[in-house]
This record gives structure tokens, C-alpha cells and sequence, in this order.
């Protein structure tokens, strides 16, 4: 399928392009009371995960609603370890929790690695979402990252220290490598999945890649991260690791073709880091959003002069905060169109 609007696609490839691109991490489950509409017709988040038709639908909307230049499809990273045998469940207002974590040689020994098929809903979601946008925007698939996936199997929720899935990185080296190896298994298999049903590029998201030491960074995350981009090379890919400001010269070295960069990240700093062949995506402060109209625009503003005009998709250094005002959101959106045309 022809993709009308492919400044996403020409800006990774370091073209010089009318505008500079813009989407936001998160924007197709938290803010828009559209979402919340279909969401509440439902038993859960998980039937709307679950849902092709509807997950397509919400994966829409902020593309019709907000005006952005990709979709992200809906669904969530923690579909890899329900596929290899390890379900979870989504609390309302609390996040994820699992009832079984992985603690042992045994706990392991249950796992599978998972195949594309075995989530065939989040497949028929891409294959829908793709005929339904028939190349309006490009549609972007994703996957956590492996350390943040092993993060959530071990502690069995979300965790502001994840001290027990470190702890095992201290504890049991060899028991996480394999754990790790099977995550990352999956997440290829997975990712292949979502390319051949028709993402335009994959996002991995590494959120806890900023809790772990430098060293344990390179050993139990980047080296799994750079497996899964060195085994796809059907698209381009973006890599987002969340707080991980010592990894963005390793970032700059692998095998993928965005770097995301957190709000706290110096922008020129990260430019030298990563290297002249990545292009950088963010890196807004979502909490601008919580500003005025002229807050935005000024924030937007120094943003696009620090990244200049190649080689950057504008995006929020984290995902969207959900009691953002969906109009406030749009104006960011439309500052970066119409400023970053002027610029250009
Ligand atoms: O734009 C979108 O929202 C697209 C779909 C999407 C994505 C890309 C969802 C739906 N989740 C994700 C990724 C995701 N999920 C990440 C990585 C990005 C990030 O750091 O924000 C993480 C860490 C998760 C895990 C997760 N899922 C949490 C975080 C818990 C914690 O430890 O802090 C939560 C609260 C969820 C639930 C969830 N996932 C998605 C939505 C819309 C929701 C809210 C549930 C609902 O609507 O009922």
C-alpha cells in the first residue's frame, strides 16, 4: 500500500523534508474521551486488547482526532509474556499485575517461546488498522524491550525500584540470561509478526532501561536489544530507553535507526552521542502540556532549534500523561507542524 504521508519514513532516512513529523508515545489509549467511550462499553482493557476491531478503531483515532503522522498500534507490551505461558491481569487504576512470576529453574522451565500466532489478535489488528488507514499514515508496531519485559516477570506488577527482578540479576546471572534469551526469542518472533502483517517501522521500548547500573545495562539489556535489531532489518527501528542518559553512545552503535530521548536528555549532547546516521525522536516534557498555549509554543519552539531540521520526529520524552487536556494536545501537534514548516 502507498503511504500518502511518509515524512516519518523520509525523515529516518535522513531526507530533508517539508515539516518536521510528529506523533506522542501513548496517544492511543490515555487521553482521548473517544477511547474512553469504547473502553467503558467493555469488561476491560483486555477484551479491548483482544478485540481486532476495536482495537483497530481506538489505534485511529488520535490520527483523525489529533492529526498526527503515525499510528501506534494498540496494544500493550505485556502480551509477550501472557504468550509464553505467563498471564497477566490489568487492575483499573493500578496497572498490570501477574499472578505467577519467575523465580526458579522451574518457573522457567514452564515457559515457551512465544510465536507471532500465539497473539493473533494483536496480528489481526495491524492487518486491520492497515486496510482501514489504506496509507494515510504509517503504522508503527512495538514491543518492550527484554529487561523491561523480564522487570515485570519477576516483580509481578509495576515497581518504582524493581528490586527483586535486580536482585536476580545478582543473584542468579545464569537463570536471567536464559529468561532474557527467551524473551528476546519471542519479541523477534513477535515484531517479525507484526512486519509482515504490515507495521511500517517497530518501536522497542526499554521504560526501565534507567534503574539498572551502566554495567548491568550493557550485559542484561543492550545486548538483547541489539539482538532483536540485528534480526530485523525489513524496517526501520526506533529504540526508546527511558532514563538510560550513559547508554547513548552504545544506542548510537546498534543496528537501528532512531534513538528516543526522555525530556532530562540534552538534545546536542545526544546529537554527538548517537552519531550523524541516527535520527532522534522526542523529547517534550509532557508536563508542558499542562501550560499555556504560549508555554507550548515556546517549549515547541526551542525544541525544533536544538534538534534542527533533519533527522528528528517530534514526540514527548515519555508517553502522555492522562489527564492531559486533548486540546492542548492537538495544539502541541499543530505548533510542531506549522513552526517546524516555517523553519524549514
Ligand atoms: O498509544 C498507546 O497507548 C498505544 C498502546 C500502548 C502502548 C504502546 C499501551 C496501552 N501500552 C503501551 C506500552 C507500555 N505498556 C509500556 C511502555 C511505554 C511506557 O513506558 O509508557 C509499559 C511500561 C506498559 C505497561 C503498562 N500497561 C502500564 C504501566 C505500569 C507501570 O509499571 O507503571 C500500564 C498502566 C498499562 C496499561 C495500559 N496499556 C495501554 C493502556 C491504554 C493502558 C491503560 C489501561 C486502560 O485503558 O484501562
Amino acid at each position: 500500500m502507498h503511504l500518502k504521508n511518509d515524512l516519518i519514513l523520509r525523515t529516518i532516512r535522513g531526507e530533508r523534508t517539508e515539516r518536521t513529523p510528529v506523533w506522542l508515545m501513548r496517544q492511543a489509549g490515555r487521553i482521548l474521551p473517544e477511547y474512553r467511550k469504547v473502553r467503558n462499553s467493555l469488561s476491560g482493557f483486555k477484551e479491548l486488547v483482544e478485540t481486532p476491531e476495536l482495537a483497530a478503531e481506538v489505534t485511529i483515532q488520535p490520527v483523525d482526532i489529533l492529526g498526527v503522522d503515525a499510528a501506534i498500534i494498540f496494544s500493550d507490551i505485556l502480551v509477550i509474556p501472557e504468550a509464553m505461558g505467563l498471564p497477566y491481569e490489568m487492575i483499573e487504576k493500578k496497572g498490570p499485575r501477574f499472578p505467577e512470576t519467575v523465580s526458579s529453574e522451574a518457573d522457567l522451565k514452564r515457559l515457551r517461546i512465544a510465536e507471532a500466532e500465539d497473539i493473533n489478535y494483536t496480528i489481526e489488528a495491524i492487518k486491520l488498522t492497515k486496510k482501514e488507514l489504506a496509507g494515510r499514515v504509517p503504522l508503527i508496531g512495538f514491543a518492550g524491550a527484554p529487561w523491561t519485559i523480564f522487570a515485570y516477570m519477576v516483580e509481578g506488577s509495576g515497581s518504582k525500584t524493581f528490586s527483586k527482578a535486580r536482585a536476580m540479576l545478582y543473584t542468579n546471572p545464569q537463570l536471567s540470561h536464559t529468561l532474557l534469551q527467551k524473551i528476546t526469542d519471542s519479541t523477534i518472533n513477535y515484531l517479525k509478526g507484526q512486519i509482515t502483517a504490515g507495521a511500517d517501522l517497530i518501536q522497542i521500548f526499554d521504560s526501565w532501561a534507567g534503574i539498572l547500573p551502566p554495567v548491568h545495562y550493557e550485559e542484561f539489556s543492550l545486548r538483547y536489544i541489539r539482538q532483536i535489531c540485528d534480526a530485523i532489518s525489513e524496517v526501520p527501528k526506533t529504540v526508546f530507553a527511558k532514563d538510560a542518559y550513559f547508554a547513548r553512545k552504545s544506542l548510537g552503535q546498534i543496528n537501528c535507526d532512531t534513538i528516543g530521548l526522555d525530556w532530562c536528555m540534552d538534545i546536542e549532547e545526544s546529537r554527538v552521542l548517537a552519531g550523524p546516521e541516527k535520527t532522534l525522536q522526542g523529547n517534550l516534557d509532557p508536563c508542558v502540556l499542562y501550560g499555556t498555549e504560549k508555554n507550548i509554543q515556546d517549549a515547541v519552539r526551542s525544541m525544533l532549534e536544538q534538534f534542527g531540521p533533519t533527522r528528528h520526529i517530534a514526540n514527548l520524552g515519555h508517553g502522555v500523561y492522562p489527564d492531559t487536556d486533548p486540546g492542548k494536545v492537538k495544539f502541541f501537534v499543530d505548533s510542531v507542524k506549522q513552526q517546524s514548516a516555517e523553519m524549514h
